[in-house]
């Protein structure tokens, strides 16, 4: 184990869930080290850690946490400052809502219809993209999900009156659509494009964009030796292993 008080997450920075919570330590000014391991290569004593194999998790001295909402809850609580819940009841149950919204509806287009038929499944496994699951996100699902959040967003602004894990989660998604070339039309959907544009303009989000970009042109298994090249704050020991395997949870 090491021996260090720094908080550790454990995940690549590809990942809209690991960057969400990126995002709250970088906001929170919580010094942090990153294990940065592409979902699938977990070595078995991360299957340990993860039961569902899946990242981000956060280790955090003896607490070892798995989802980027608990993770993001238990940061908010130990680091209240700033909050990322709105202070009122009712925006505080909306904020959880368009949360949850993000990392279901657009977890499911955005990246499993989206980024994995257009990036993961030729980086790692070596497949073409299901054409038809990717004209479906293309053409009905993706449209249905921006024709939701116009009707959500703000003209300016965050979604409450301070950032809160609402506008973190739905920008960190954006951003791998970017991954997958997709560009919000602004014509149809002019607030969504002005609000993720906007969010991910913020230097909580700009800060990680070298170490995505390293990523995203560097083999899987040299992307720990890069990013520490690159000033990432990357941990001595890894969880990831040589070989991906399938994972576990059917999506
Ligand atoms: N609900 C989880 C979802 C995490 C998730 O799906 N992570 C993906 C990476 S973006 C993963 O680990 N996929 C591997 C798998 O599904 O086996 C969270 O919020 O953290």
């Amino acid at each position: 184990m090491e021996n260090n008080n720094k908080v550790k997450i454990v995940g690549s920075y590809l990942s809209p869930y690991v960057r969400k919570v990126l995002v709250c330590m970088e906001l929170k000014g919580i010094e942090y080290e990153i294990d940065p391991i592409v979902p699938f290569y977990g070595s078995a004593e991360f299957g340990l850690l993860s039961p569902l194999r899946r990242i981000p998790v956060l280790i955090d001295g003896d607490v070892v946490l798995s989802d980027s909402t608990v993770i993001a809850e238990y940061l908010n609580e130990k680091y209240p400052t700033p909050n990322l819940l709105p202070a009122d009841i009712a925006s505080r149950g909306r904020a959880r809502w368009l949360e949850e919204y993000a990392d279901s509806r657009l977890g499911e287009v955005l990246i499993w219809h989206l980024y994995h038929q257009l990036v993961i499944r030729k980086f790692v496994w070596g497949q073409e993209p299901d054409h038809v699951v990717l004209n479906r996100a293309l053409e009905q699902e993706i449209p249905d999900a921006l024709d939701y959040l116009e009707s959500q967003v703000p003209k300016a602004g965050f979604l409450f009156d301070t950032i809160s894990i609402a506008d973190i989660a739905i920008a960190s998604f954006f951003r791998n659509a970017i991954f997958s070339r997709y560009k919000i039309d602004e014509q149809r959907w002019p607030k969504v494009y002005r609000y993720v544009a906007d969010l991910l303009a913020m230097d909580c989000f700009v800060k990680l964009q070298k170490f995505e970009a390293i990523c995203l042109k560097t083999p899987i298994l040299e992307h720990r030796n890069m990013l520490k090249e690159a000033g990432a704050p990357v941990s001595e020991e890894t969880l990831g292993g040589d070989k991906p395997q399938p994972g576990i949870v059917a999506v």
